[in-house]
């Protein structure tokens, strides 16, 4: 990995013009900040800058590209780019469809995961960063480039969403720093956490309503699991971001230790969600079936195993686990 500073990276953009700004796959408040208050930046000191991402943005992040003069197109770059900077991304899979187009002439990544793979030809990583958004922000200050209202909104969205409303356990001193700089500024916290966090599309709430029906306990009560079959997702027509709070929804339950969420992603393949607190660790109970993770939040996948016998063998994994921990 040829590893940069925030000053050699300050430097470079400086250089550079006709930037394509790339954000990952399934696109989140993170990915999309950075990109567009990126954008903001550069257009400030003139350059052209383009921007494309592999899915759809949903619409609640419509109000990151007010007054961009970007194309509303993000499915194609307007210009054949000079220079190609990803933001938010660790892994070059990640860009999704652009990745066979620009996977390997990636001239720069701005990124806060410590495992990034290295797939740019110049990389930011900080890994003490909550957000790639609080790298933008400092990226901005460094480059002396005004951060303007709307600026500050998507810098915020970044870092509120990536620390899920400042309570995940990336989230810093510093991180409260820059986002109380940002408010200054700005930023409408209220306004952009109530939207973020304090609100649900009905088709969101119904779905839950159903998926919670499948509730069951297990463990003593240390274990709750919950079942997304294909027909649910099929007759109601959920969407991937109706289904986005649910597996957090198991480990808010007095005395769950483990939260496990169960897609049936098609005929042949289960995916697990697990959700952890201080007590037990997600990554290591998915390790076990070649996934991985976080401790408080992991996954992996089962092939050619129903959600009943997925279920039993996460179940099996966990009184295990549960037992290992009691010893201790
Ligand atoms: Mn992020």
């Amino acid at each position: 990995v040829n590893k940069i500073t925030k000053t050699q990276t300050a430097e470079l953009l400086k250089s550079w013009d006709n930037i394509l700004v790339i954000s990952h796959a399934s696109p989140d408040g993170d990915t999309l900040g950075s990109a567009t208050a990126l954008i903001r930046g550069l257009e400030k000191i003139g350059k052209t800058c383009a921007f494309v991402c592999s899915d759809p943005v949903p619409e609640k992040f419509a109000y990151l590209f007010e007054k961009l003069s970007i194309s509303k197109d993000f499915t194609m770059p307007k210009f054949a780019p000079d220079k190609i900077v990803t933001v938010d991304v660790a892994d070059a899979k990640l860009m999704g469809k652009f990745r066979e187009i620009y996977g390997d002439k990636v001239d720069l990544a701005i990124d806060h995961h410590a495992t990034n793979t290295g797939f740019a030809d110049k990389t930011w990583v900080k890994a003490e960063s909550s957000a790639a958004c609080e790298m933008i922000y400092e990226l901005l200050v460094e480059m002396e480039i005004e951060i303007d209202k709307i600026t500050a909104d998507c810098l915020f969205t970044g870092i509120s969403t990536d620390t899920g409303c400042f309570k995940h356990r990336n989230t810093t001193a510093k991180t409260h720093e820059i986002a109380a700089a940002l408010m200054e500024m700005g930023a409408d916290s209220f306004k952009i956490n109530t939207s973020m966090f304090d609100t649900k599309t009905r088709e969101q709430v119904l779905t839950e309503q159903k998926v919670m029906n499948s509730l069951e306990f297990f463990c003593d009560g240390r274990v709750a699991v919950v079942e997304i079959p294909q027909s649910l997702i099929k007759e109601t027509g959920v969407l991937e971001s109706d289904l986005e709070a649910i597996p957090s929804m198991t480990r808010q339950i007095e005395g769950v230790l483990i939260g496990i969420t169960l897609k049936e992603k098609n005929e042949s393949e289960v995916k697990a969600s697990l959700r952890t607190g201080d007590l037990a660790d997600s990554s290591e109970i998915c390790g076990k079936f070649g996934g991985g993770g976080h401790q408080g939040a992991a996954g992996c996948a089962f092939y050619n195993m129903s959600l009943s016998e997925t279920k039993h063998a996460l179940i099996e994994e966990c009184e295990r686990y549960l037992k290992e921990i009691d010893k201790q």
